[in-house]
């Protein structure tokens, strides 16, 4: 092919004057929800394609990019649908992406930032234990003079920690910024690498100047309060000190998916919300249907599960649980400062049952998810992710029905608790649980903080008290 001497007006023009433009246009409508977000990707895939036919005219002059963004998920973290999401938003707006991936060590960071010359760094976490290392950049770059603005995005962050990462130690003059969204990522983008940067950032440093941290106040924790939850007659488990382990072949997805959430699946992990998702339900229903098919014919889940009972006894917000090799294990749980001063550990009396268990849908569908983003099917790679999300909810809801059936209890009894959630905050405490029923022997293993690998899995111990309840701390 001949080698592009020019660049071709018409293709410039095309990308300016039509492209960009019409993308920018589904990000306000997606704003204005106007637009769902499986619609957006798919905006993002045909602006992809256009581009990659518009390239043919254009020549790859330096800076022909609007910025360098170098993007991860930070380190112990393996979630990367809001980065990838990030990723497809920035890409098909004209900026320059360099994706380190997931569990990215600041080192990391840090090389490629130096290498590119990067306009800006992007972090990602979805937990709170690993939304540290957000911090740890900052400080970081702070003792060290950097001068890269600092993005930050995920499910467990919010403005206030932002604003105290950027202002603790001294203001970080370059900037750290709080992204609710991909769009709230790029409209701060977009200000970084415009002529009107200086203004921007120096509007920002008087906000946060003037922000101060609203201190929720807590009432003082009065260690000798106690709930009144008193200990029940313990169920009687069909077996104790025995993990059992389910593999893809001893489960059934069509009885899995009977748990579920349809509605949490449509709007919270296929994005169906706003105005124009009422018009699309029905498809959604038809798309269901299409995708479970493509799963079962294709294999793209690995299930798995384990589960066990163990006897424990719960004292002074400690749970003891026996471990069948004789040793004693602590989970140290939180105790409510609310009016019933809750904990998990009330609920277990001297001698007594726990149930624990771990479910996975495993790594196949991550690296096909990987994949598919690579290849650019970003709205297929996205309905695949929503899907493993709500089914890896789904296999916690179908063992813990298996859970409360051999225990003979039901109704609300036998409510599952997940570490991270307010009730057992500390995800930590997931090493204790894989001591008891060796998850990592079904394709589950751990995070130096504790998040589980693959990424759609959850764990959770499973309460047979008759009053347990969700609470806050
Ligand atoms: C879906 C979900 C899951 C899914 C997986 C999610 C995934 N991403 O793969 C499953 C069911 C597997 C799961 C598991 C767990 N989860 Co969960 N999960 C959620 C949920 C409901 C939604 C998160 C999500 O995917 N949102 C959709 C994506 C697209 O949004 P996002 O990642 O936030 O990204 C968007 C923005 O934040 C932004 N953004 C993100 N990054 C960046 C970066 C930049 C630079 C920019 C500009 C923008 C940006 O743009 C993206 C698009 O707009 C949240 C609650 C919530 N509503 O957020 C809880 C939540 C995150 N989970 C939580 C917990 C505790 C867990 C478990 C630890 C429970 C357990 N013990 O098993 C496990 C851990 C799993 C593991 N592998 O370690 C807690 C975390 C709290 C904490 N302590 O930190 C949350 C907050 C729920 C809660 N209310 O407490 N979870």
């Amino acid at each position: 092919m001949q080698p592009k001497e020019i660049t071709h007006p018409a293709a410039i023009k095309t990308l300016n004057d039509d492209l960009l433009p019409a993308m920018k246009e589904v990000g306000d409508k997606f704003g204005a929800g106007e637009l769902i977000l499986p619609f957006v990707l798919k905006s993002a895939e045909c602006m992809k394609a256009a581009v990659a036919e518009l390239e043919k005219y254009l020549l790859k002059e330096k800076g022909s990019t609007k910025g360098k963004l170098v993007l991860g998920t930070v380190y112990g973290d393996v979630h990367d649908i809001g980065k990838n999401l990030v990723k497809t938003i920035f890409e098909n707006n004209g900026y320059t992406v360099y994706d380190l991936g997931k569990q990215v060590p600041m080192q990391k960071f840090l090389e490629k930032i130096e290498e590119v010359k990067a306009d800006a760094i992007g972090l990602s976490a979805l937990l709170v234990s690993t939304s540290k290392q957000m911090q740890f950049f900052v400080e970081h770059a702070r003792k060290n003079n950097m001068q890269i603005p600092v993005l930050c995005g995920g499910a467990a962050i919010n403005s206030n920690y932002i604003n105290r990462v950027a202002k603790d130690g001294g203001i970080y003059t370059p900037g750290v910024f709080y992204c609710k969204t991909m769009f709230d990522g790029l409209k701060t983008m977009d200000s970084l690498v415009s002529q009107e940067k200086t203004q921007f950032v120096e509007q920002w440093q008087k906000r946060i100047e003037k922000w101060t941290e609203t201190i929720v106040e807590k009432p003082e924790e009065n260690i000798m309060a106690r709930s009144d939850i008193k200990p029940v007659t313990p169920p009687v488990p069909p077996h104790l000190n025995k993990v059992i382990r389910f593999e893809p072949k001893d489960i059934d997805l069509n009885e899995v998916w009977k748990f579920l959430d349809k509605k949490s699946l449509f709007v919270l992990s296929w994005g169906l919300r706003g105005k124009s998702a009422k018009e699309s339900e029905a498809e959604h229903e038809a798309l269901f249907e299409e995708w479970k098919k493509k799963i079962l014919t294709e294999k793209l889940f690995e299930p798995r599960a384990v589960y066990g009972y163990f006897k424990c006894h719960g004292k002074d917000g400690n749970l003891t649980v026996d471990h069948p090799n004789g040793e004693k294990l602590v989970f140290e749980f939180p105790r409510s400062s609310r009016s019933k001063h809750l904990c998990l550990a009330d609920y277990f009396g001297q001698d007594d049952v726990v149930a624990f268990q771990a479910v996975t849908v495993g790594t196949k569908v991550s690296d096909i998810i990987e994949q598919w983003n690579k290849e650019d099917k970003y709205t297929d790679a996205y309905y695949l992710h929503g899907l493993a999300v709500e089914t890896a909810e789904a296999m916690a809801a179908w063992i813990n029905q298996k859970i409360k059936d051999e225990l003979k209890i039901d109704g609300k009894r036998g409510l599952r608790y997940s570490w991270g959630y307010p009730s057992c905050p500390d995800v930590s405490q997931h090493y204790i649980v894989w001591k008891l029923l060796e998850p990592e022997k079904s394709g589950m293993t751990l995070t130096e903080s504790g998040q589980i690998i693959p990424e759609q899995s959850t764990a959770a111990i499973v309460v047979h008290h008759p009053e347990a309840e969700y609470f806050a701390l």
